[in-house]
């Protein structure tokens, strides 16, 4: 086995998306991290997103959940853990096992998310442990099932630089996957002919490398792809050897397709695409031999999510495109363990190391191996039907592991009231305050990401090391030892006597290979690794026969042969349905959902970083322009937007990134930022049958302009308690938080309530009282440092106050000063909001260069001011930015020439 080299730099992964790019971190003298990319990573070879870069600023102690309680007592280790096992026993006794569960999630490392499957499923003998990954991937995991016979993602990296033609459907990958994104984009710079199709009702960033982007009507995926599939039949185009020698199936699956989609005009009417871009598509796809079809959340969340996958994998396998250098379907996973969890099953509906609930072998193999005789027999409930259980009383104890479902399942004012009345509620995390943590009976503080120690598998099955990096703060513990040490208060204790992560690793390791690998997953070559050998392990992807011998297997199902029963894959007939909900006189417009580039789910971790806050700094909803003329809507007004499930307040964003009849929200904001920008309040919780993912992409909802009469900004070195005002935000900057505000009151009134808030004993008052023009500034100075100061106006969205965001960290000096009274930027102020994090160059200084220097590119704005030259994930915000500049230039220039 190679060996990693010793170096003051230690090698772990990131924390956050699938990708799994290896960093290496130093820890500083102020107890954060120095982060740079690994250049031996295969996932990334060095590269980092704007995320992976901040990792360093998000190891701060502030806000850390940092000792057990009970009741909001904190308790030492032993009584809370008492506490819980005994809670646990007892409904159990009373009730049956059936009534406790656990929601865990694809953040947890491999070793944790194990001994909390083993515990729940093997000991408890519940099947009642579902995870995060419901929302996240199991449809494309009941997909995979269905097609394969295994949860198996065929394909990896270096295919997306191998292939000819890369269908990008229902992902992000510029924001969601920066490092994939930014791996294709060098490619396609290095060979133009590579096509890139973005399949999306909404026109992303990731559009910006797109030789087409199909904006096709929400939820239509399956339309669209039978369509494909009838086209390939009728246009000869299929791969029969491959057809005949390795599926079943297919005459039913292009029947079914050819009644749903056979004619043109008919996807074109489903699709809401034209014929022509229909056709351009379908000849691109015939006509390119090496083809990958990349697919993420716009698939898999959705009441069809599982039908869409599997329309997907019916076309690749319908040309024999899988396993293949350049060739497959390839859904990219979400979170940073979301695999693992597949893995060690984590789904309430899988057995460990992919192993099957109603097969009796696997549950023999289990529960030998394991020493039980209380293995699940029953599948558990899913997330949806899961938290529906705790609140009609089913279930009476939940412990939720590293998610935050008050802020991620959809109708979440449900789930909180569900919570609220769930008699035993214990949250492990490693945040305070949280949606989760405000209704948990007991709190269990676990150690953060650069704390813990074990492994993580990403997109392309490679299993890397999580390395600690820095002490914990408090008594936080690893989510491994705190549920072996429960499971031992219950009575297991012969089966969770784990001493450290590395036997936890080879115990599911040797698990892997029980029946002598007749499955996909195998580890069998890092079963018996000693505890040297595990700190040292190098990334590598499964499945891992032989401990000493390179990687052999890059990419799965090379030989055609499949893990169902005949060995042969299996086409899916699936046909095109509407979504759960549709749009009515009363909720006339769509809910699309989904991410923004710099924070990561509820922003507990990334919501710590003052450069990750700044890209996109409060809730907004996107509006087409006519719809926001129809409903009378103002670019960054405040709207409500109401669903049958309850309603929120956001920024309006008017943009032509959503058709006319779409909105999109993004997922971040919860109550803890907030007074109402959490986009689940309004989410259906219908879920497909098949996954039981939630359809997050589509609820239906109605849309009005909320009259405040004034607003203001306030910055504080600490966080404020604003649930007295109508509507607040808070953003994390340097040396504290700013809080936006607007309100029913008038400035005056507002004004006066908000000086209750900036009340300090002594130092320098600046202020600035227009009585007349509704303007009210207040700053409090002390030895050339601003404490705290606010301003308030009828309006403040016409006034530039991005600058606002550095000013905890300055000094203080004379330009700043007169920026505080005046209310307007002047001197270094002026750069505007910040546009690229990693160099911290501001909007104002890029137009201005543009303008002045008449940038015409990218590369130049990047040459000139140094944006875009870090990470690179704000290159096509600097494009939209040089585009608006050119707009903006031609209007001007037509209005001077009359
Ligand atoms: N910056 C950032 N990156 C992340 C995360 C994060 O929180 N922040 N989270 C990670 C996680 S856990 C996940 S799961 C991934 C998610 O990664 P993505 O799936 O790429 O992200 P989303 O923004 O949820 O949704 C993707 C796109 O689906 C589109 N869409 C909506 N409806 C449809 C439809 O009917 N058909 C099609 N074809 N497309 C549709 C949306 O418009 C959206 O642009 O991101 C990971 N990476
Ligand atoms: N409307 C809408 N809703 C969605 C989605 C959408 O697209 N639209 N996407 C869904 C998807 S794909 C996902 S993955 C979910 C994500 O949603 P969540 O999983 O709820 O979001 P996170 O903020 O990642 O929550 C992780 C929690 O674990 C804590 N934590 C971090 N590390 C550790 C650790 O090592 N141990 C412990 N014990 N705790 C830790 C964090 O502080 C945080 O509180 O959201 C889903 N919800
Ligand atoms: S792409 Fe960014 S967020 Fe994802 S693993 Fe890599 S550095 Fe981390
Ligand atoms: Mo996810």
């Amino acid at each position: 086995m190679a060996i990693n080299k010793v170096t003051p730099w230690v090698k772990s992964t990131c924390a956050y998306c699938g990708v799994g790019c290896g960093i290496e971190a130093k820890p500083t003298a102020n107890g954060q991290l120095d982060i740079r990319g690994d250049v031996d990573h295969p996932a990334n070879y060095g590269r980092l997103c704007s995320k992976g870069l901040a990792l360093g600023e998000t190891v701060t102690h502030e806000g850390r959940l940092q000792y057990p309680s009970i009741n909001g007592q904190d308790v030492d280790w032993n009584s809370a853990i008492k506490h819980v096992a005994t809670q646990f026993s007892d409904i159990i006794e009373q009730h049956g096992k059936d009534a406790v569960a656990f929601y865990v999630s694809g953040q947890l490392l491999t070793e944790d998310y194990y001994v909390a499957n083993k515990l729940m499923k093997g000991f408890i003998g519940s099947g009642n442990i579902d995870t995060n990954s419901r929302l996240c991937m199991s449809s494309s995991v009941a997909g995979h099932k269905r097609a394969f016979g295994s949860d198996t993602v065929p394909g990896c990296y270096e295919d997306l630089e191998l292939a000819d033609m890369i269908v990008i459907t229902g992902s992000n990958l510029a924001w969601c996957h920066p490092i994939l994104y930014q791996r294709i984009k060098a490619e396609k710079q290095r060979r133009p002919s590579l096509q890139v199709i973005v399949i999306d009702p909404r026109k992303t960033d990731t559009c910006e490398i797109a030789n087409q982007h199909l904006a096709l009507k929400a939820g239509s995926d399956v339309a669209l792809f039978n369509g494909l599939l009838s086209y390939l039949n009728q246009h000869h185009q299929l791969n029969n050897a491959y057809i005949n020698a390795h599926t079943e199936g297919f005459e039913q699956a292009v029947e079914r397709a050819n009644k749903d989609a056979g004619d043109i005009a008919t996807v074109a009417a489903k699709t809401g695409l034209s014929i022509e871009q229909l056709n351009t598509f379908y000849r691109l796809y015939a006509k390119n031999e090496k083809v990958v079809t990349l697919y993420s959340q716009g698939v898999n969340q959705s009441i069809q999510g599982t039908d869409k996958v599997n329309s997907i994998l019916n076309c690749h396998l319908a040309m024999g495109r899988i396993g293949k250098p350049g060739s497959g379907p390839f859904s990219v996973t979400g979170q940073p363990n979301a695999m693992g969890g597949r893995e060690v099953g984590g789904l309430a509906n899988t057995l460990a190391s992919h192993m099957d609930f109603g097969n009796p072998t696997h549950h023999q193999l289990i529960s030998d191996y394991w020493q039980t005789d209380s293995l699940a027999t029953q599948l558990g409930l899913k997330a949806v039907e899961l938290f529906d259980a705790i609140d009609n009383g089913k279930i009476k104890a939940i412990w939720i592991m590293a998610t935050n479902p008050v802020v991620s399942l959809p109708d979440a004012e449900k789930i909180k009231r569900a919570l609220k009345k769930c008699p035993l509620v214990v949250v492990s995390d490693c945040i305070a305050d949280t949606d989760t943590t405000r209704c948990a009976d007991v709190l269990l503080p676990a150690q953060g990401w650069s704390e813990k120690s074990g492994t993580v598998t990403n997109s392309e099955r490679r299993i890397s090391r999580q390395r600690r990096l820095l002490p914990t703060p408090g008594e936080g513990k690893p989510d491994w030892w705190i549920i072996s040490e429960v499971a031992k208060s219950m009575g297991f204790a012969k089966a969770f006597t784990y001493q450290h992560e590395a036997e936890i690793f080879n115990e599911y390791a040797i698990m892997t290979g029980l029946d002598n690998a007749k499955r996909d997953l195998n580890l069998t070559g890092l079963a018996h690794l000693t505890t040297e050998q595990y700190a040292q392990l190098l990334p590598q992807q499964w499945p891992v026969l032989h401990i000493d011998k390179e990687i052999t297997h890059k990419r799965l199902f090379t030989d055609g042969r499949f893990f169902t029963p005949s060995g042969k894959a299996q086409f899916i007939a699936v046909q095109h349905q509407p979504t759960a909900l549709q749009c009515n006189a009363d909720f006339p417009l769509s809910l699309n959902s989904g991410r923004i580039r710099d924070q990561w789910h509820t922003m507990t971790r990334t919501g710590l970083s003052a450069r990750l806050g700044a890209h996109k700094p409060e809730p907004f909803v996107s509006v087409n322009p006519i719809d926001a003329e129809h409903y009378a809507l103002q670019h960054g007004t405040i709207a409500t937007l109401t669903s049958p499930f309850g309603n929120v307040q956001v920024r309006v964003d008017i943009s032509k990134q959503v058709n006319q009849g779409q909105l999109f929200m993004p997922i971040h904001w919860n109550n803890v930022t907030s007074s109402a920008g959490k986009v689940c309040n309004l989410i259906s919780p219908k879920t497909d049958d098949i996954s039981g993912q939630p359809e997050f992409k589509f609820t239906p909802v109605s849309i009005a302009s909320f009259a405040y009469k004034s607003e203001a900004m306030l910055l504080s070195s600490t966080v404020l308690d604003m649930t007295e005002f109508d509507y607040w935000v808070r953003q994390k900057v340097t040396g504290g938080y700013l809080y936006r505000i607007a309100s029913c009151l008038l400035p005056e009134q507002l004004m006066l309530r908000l000086s209750q808030y900036c009340q300090h004993e002594n130092g320098r008052e600046l202020s600035f009282n227009g009585a007349s023009s509704g303007q009210y500034r207040y700053a409090n100075i002390e030895k050339q440092r601003l404490r705290s100061c606010y301003l308030v106006a009828d309006d403040l969205q016409q006034q530039d106050l991005d600058w606002l965001q550095n000013l905890l960290d300055e000094p203080i000096d004379i330009t700043v000063e007169r920026s505080l009274i005046s209310g307007t930027a002047e001197g270094k102020l002026a750069a505007g909001k910040t546009v690229c994090a990693c160099k911290q160059v501001g909007r104002n200084t890029i137009c201005q260069a543009i303008r002045e220097q008449h940038l015409k590119s990218v590369d130049q704005i990047s040459a000139c001011t140094k944006a875009g030259t870090g990470c690179g994930s704000c290159v096509p915000e600097l494009q939209q930015i040089l585009d608006e500049e050119g707009i903006a230039q031609t209007a001007l220039m037509y209005e001077e020439n009359g």
